[in-house]
């Protein structure tokens, strides 16, 4: 029998969004979430995003959500850092979500502030708080994604929200590399991840100690060679790759970022269907334009 050491958990490393993939009925698929994960950890990606935008969370039942926690945490089997996104409009969802993550030996939790209804500033403290309760020691990440959320945070919010207890990090998904520099040069220590992966060059020059991405589950090896380059300091290198893997994300922007994702999965024969909750429109026209990127990935790993 053949014991494995299990790898170190580095929280501020590059980790993949997981997509949320269905079966031909709409339901969630749990073999190919099994899939997204072994592709994920063996892209030597650190570790995996559960439940964020990526993973069309804000679409799921609380109850799917669970059930997404809990077949990743099984299929990843302590090979990585496990990161649940917990964020819900209602704070009693966002508890019973955090509860499931310690339960389920997550590392970490993260939350988006509670959306559509405008909050006090010391009600969203609230918020975190609970969750920070619910999580049983668990460290939260902020996830402050203005662009989604419509909650923009000053960098006063977000070291208010910094000194709650618990809270131990922040996913930094805002276009300002101004406010990224801000916060690593007021807290030295702060696990920041990096949210747009168009930008994570720029993030990580920036003060990002390492990203999340909905595109590291389709070109982990390319980020993580992306990473590789920067730390020997070969900025020029690490630029080119930043551009190659621009190439693919302009497309997948003008398509559709999670259908084309899913699109692209599919070809590679990850998932079955690139299909998406609705409202979440399907893919256009003109996918055929994707078949040459996945040509591309599957001859690349
Ligand atoms: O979690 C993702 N953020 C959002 C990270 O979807 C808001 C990113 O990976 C983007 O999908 C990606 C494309 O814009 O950078």
């Amino acid at each position: 029998m053949t014991t494995r050491t299990p790898r170190p958990v580095r929280l501020a490393g590059l980790h993949a969004a997981l997509m949320t993939p269905y079966d031909e009925a709409g339901e969630i698929s749990k073999p190919c979430l099994a899939r997204l994960v072994e592709r994920a950890l063996g892209h030597g990606l650190d570790g995996i995003y559960v439940g964020g935008s990526t993973g069309e969370s804000l679409l799921l039942s609380v109850t799917e959500r669970e059930l997404v926690f809990r077949e990743v945490a099984q299929a990843a089997a302590g090979r990585g850092a496990l990161i649940g996104h917990v964020g819900a409009i209602a704070t009693r969802d966002a508890e019973r979500l955090a509860r499931c993550c310690a339960a389920s030996g997550y590392h970490a939790v993260s939350a988006i502030p509670p959306i559509y209804f405008r909050h006090s500033v010391s009600a969203v403290r609230d918020y975190y708080s609970a969750i920070v309760q619910a999580a049983g020691g668990l460290p939260l990440i902020i996830y402050n994604v203005p662009a989604m959320t419509g909650i923009q945070f000053s960098l006063a919010d977000l070291k208010g929200l910094l000194s709650l207890p618990g809270v131990a990090g922040v996913k930094q998904t805002v276009v300002d590399m101004y406010q990224m520099e801000q916060l690593r040069r007021a807290y030295p220590d702060l696990l920041l991840l990096n949210g747009f992966d168009e930008m994570l060059l720029a993030g990580l020059v920036s003060g990002a100690n390492g990203g999340i991405g909905s595109t590291y589950g389709i070109m982990g090896h390319r980020w993580v060679e992306m990473r590789r380059r920067l730390e020997a300091g070969d900025v020029r290198g690490a630029f080119e790759m930043q551009s190659r893997c621009n190439q693919v994300i302009d497309l997948l922007v003008e398509l559709g970022v999670f259908p084309a994702l899913k699109y692209l999965l599919a070809r590679l024969g990850v998932i079955r269907t690139p299909l998406c909750r609705k409202p979440m429109a399907s893919l256009g026209p003109a996918v055929e334009r994707l078949d040459e990127v996945a040509r591309e990935l599957a001859r690349e790993c």
